[in-house]
């Protein structure tokens, strides 16, 4: 199904961009120049520094290929000029869904020598997010691979275009079929391709796990991004012996930023690339390539923890085990020292900027019992209550920050509902700026924070994070969903699942048709609820608002007494 609202048929252009996307006060901005945080460069410049500092040094490993500093760059240049002659040009948006390979790494460096702004959208994605992505950026290209997991995102290509008029061009690796080839684009004769833009100009747009009926797109600047890199390698002491495993999908924030493949490429590290999570794989890869350093969402490190006890490979070379997107549990997280033989390092970051870390070498059990301290210190964060005012230590509240690398705002998508353009901002940011994270925390009188619960409406599915709202808007387009609530329900793996309470008109379908009909409108399987509950009305609070609290109550009473495993 597409979306009732036409899509623009004209591409806006970087102003228009420009000015949807809300900048730092000049006095915010005054300040995190002056204290040396935003820097002059741009990612684009950046590389071609570093091929010149690293050279013939290996940036980059990918099955059988190897990429050095040099060739990177090199590489980067080439994928540029192909693009820059196929038309895509600075301010361009281009949505760009790769699985984890090489090809992303070069086509996000070329987009950003280009001037160009890619959009990160995850594989998992699936029609309607990449239509929404597109339409809202009024995208002019689509970057993504034939097929993958069994999916033929081409198929998914062909139908986008349908509906967004400015997506001219759709760019394939692999088969790309009736669309351009992403290995026909290198060019490998002529110039280095000129940088264009300035440090403080938009670089990319990442995605937000939302809580609202679409996700959000995050414009990132060059210098607050590069900011986060540098101080998230200070936090994770990444070094030139630095081997970064890319397990988890490239494209997040996390893998991407913390230290991520762009911060061990800006130490001068060495990347291995995972073509998917699985111990088996990484675990040979580690082996092989001599791994120090990589990161995972809790459900992936239990899965690892259980299958190293009994793994053959050599699993020695790794140091630090980071563990982010979801909170892990305490008794997982004093597992991993003994069981892999490596240190672990709590993340609790987000696409929107903060980032708090464990330190390395802090005492086991701040490291086994919280999510981390900011990493800079010119972010500024507040534990307050339900008026924004702060409250007193140790006390549990709502998690508000702002700095020097979280967005001052959301890019403001043309309104295609009833809100006024903008009105999320307005929720998700104070007055003064400050963006409210809506997850619940507590912090310690040392300043590290222990993340409790969560205010906003989401459910986080092992990292993956889910909108309520975006579920339910999607089952109330089918006929016989007369009302519906989505929560999370508890799960020993994931932590969270997701469940869909349904009031239906007349006969309840079978779920099995509930979860067809929502893969069939193109959402990502992932949001695709697990468990669906039919209900002759829903419990309601005072007001007559949906009670999710007493929904939740319900599953969690269903879960204890029937579902819970033995033992
Ligand atoms: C990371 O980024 P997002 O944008 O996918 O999700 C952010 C949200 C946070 O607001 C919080 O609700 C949750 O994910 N979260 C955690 C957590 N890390 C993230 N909740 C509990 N414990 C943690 N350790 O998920 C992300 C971005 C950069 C680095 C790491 C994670």
């Amino acid at each position: 199904m597409t979306n009732p609202t036409p899509a623009p048929s004209r591409r806006a252009t970087l102003d228009e961009i420009i000015a949807r996307c809300p900048d730092y006060p000049l006095e915010r901005q005054r300040h995190y120049r002056e204290q040396g945080c935003w820097l002059d460069e741009t990612f684009g410049a950046m590389l071609r520094r570093l091929a010149g500092e690293h050279g013939a040094r290996e940036a980059l490993v990918d099955g059988d290929l190897r990429l050095s500093y040099e060739v990177l760059d090199q590489r980067v240049d080439a994928f540029a000029r192909g693009l820059r002659r196929s038309g895509i040009t600075r301010g361009d948006r281009v949505v760009l869904q790769l699985p984890n390979r090489h090809e992303f790494v070069v086509a996000c460096f070329a987009l950003f020598r280009l001037g160009a702004l890619p959009i990160f959208a995850l594989p998992a994605h699936r029609r309607f997010e990449v239509e929404h992505f597109c339409r809202a950026a009024t995208a002019r290209a689509l970057l993504i691979c034939d097929r993958d997991g069994g999916f033929d995102y081409r198929a998914m290509a062909r139908e986008v275009r349908e509906t967004v008029p400015t997506l001219e061009q759709v760019i394939v690796c692999g088969e790309a079929e009736e669309f351009t080839a992403f290995d026909g684009l290198y060019e490998y004769e002529g110039a280095p391709v000129e940088d264009v833009p300035s440090a403080h100009d938009l670089a990319f747009f990442q995605l937000s796990g939302g809580t609202t009926g679409v996700p959000k797109l995050i414009p990132r600047r060059h210098d607050d991004y590069h900011y986060s890199l540098r101080e998230s390698n200070r936090a994770c002491a990444v070094t030139t012996d630095t081997v970064y495993l890319i397990a988890l999908p490239i494209a997040h924030n996390f893998p991407m930023s913390s230290p991520g493949f762009l911060g061990v490429l800006l130490g001068g590290g060495r990347l291995v690339i995972a073509p998917r999570p699985s111990p088996d794989e990484c675990f040979a890869l580690i082996a092989r390539e001599r791994v120090t350093m990589t990161s995972l969402v809790p459900p992936l490190a239990m899965l690892w923890l259980d299958s190293a006890a009994h793994t053959q490979e050599d699993l020695s070379s790794l140091d630090i085990l980071q563990v982010g997107g979801a909170k892990l549990v305490s008794e997982a997280a004093r597992r991993v020292a003994p069981t892999l033989g490596c240190r672990l390092q709590q993340v609790f970051g987000m696409a929107e900027g903060l980032v708090n870390y464990t330190g390395l070498d802090d005492p086991i059990e701040l490291i086994n019992t919280t999510q981390g301290q900011p990493m800079s210190a010119l972010d500024e964060v507040l534990v307050v209550d339900d008026d924004d005012q702060p409250i007193p230590p140790g006390g549990v509240g709502h998690l508000i920050t702002r700095g020097p690398y979280t967005i001052p705002g959301y890019f403001v998508a043309p309104s295609e509902g009833e809100e006024p353009e903008g009105a999320h901002n307005q929720r998700a940011f104070t007055r003064d700026g400050f963006y409210r994270t809506g997850d619940r925390v507590q912090m310690t009188p040392d300043g590290y924070l222990i993340v409790e619960g969560r205010d906003k409406d989401q459910i986080n599915r092992g990292g993956e994070k889910v909108a309520a709202e975006e579920v339910e808007n999607q089952l109330l387009a089918h006929d016989s969903v007369h009302d519906v609530a989505v929560v999370a329900m508890p799960d020993p793996y994931l932590g969270e699942r997701v469940c869909a309470f349904v009031v239906c008109r007349g006969e309840a379908p079978k779920p099995m048709v509930l979860a067809r009909f929502l893969r069939d409108r193109g959402l990502a399987h992932y949001k695709v609820p697990e468990r669906f509950e039919f209900l002759e009305a829903f419990p309601q609070t005072g007001v007559g608002k949906i009670s999710k609290k007493a929904l939740r109550q319900t599953l969690k009473a269903h879960w204890f007494a029937a579902d819970a495993p033995a033992g």
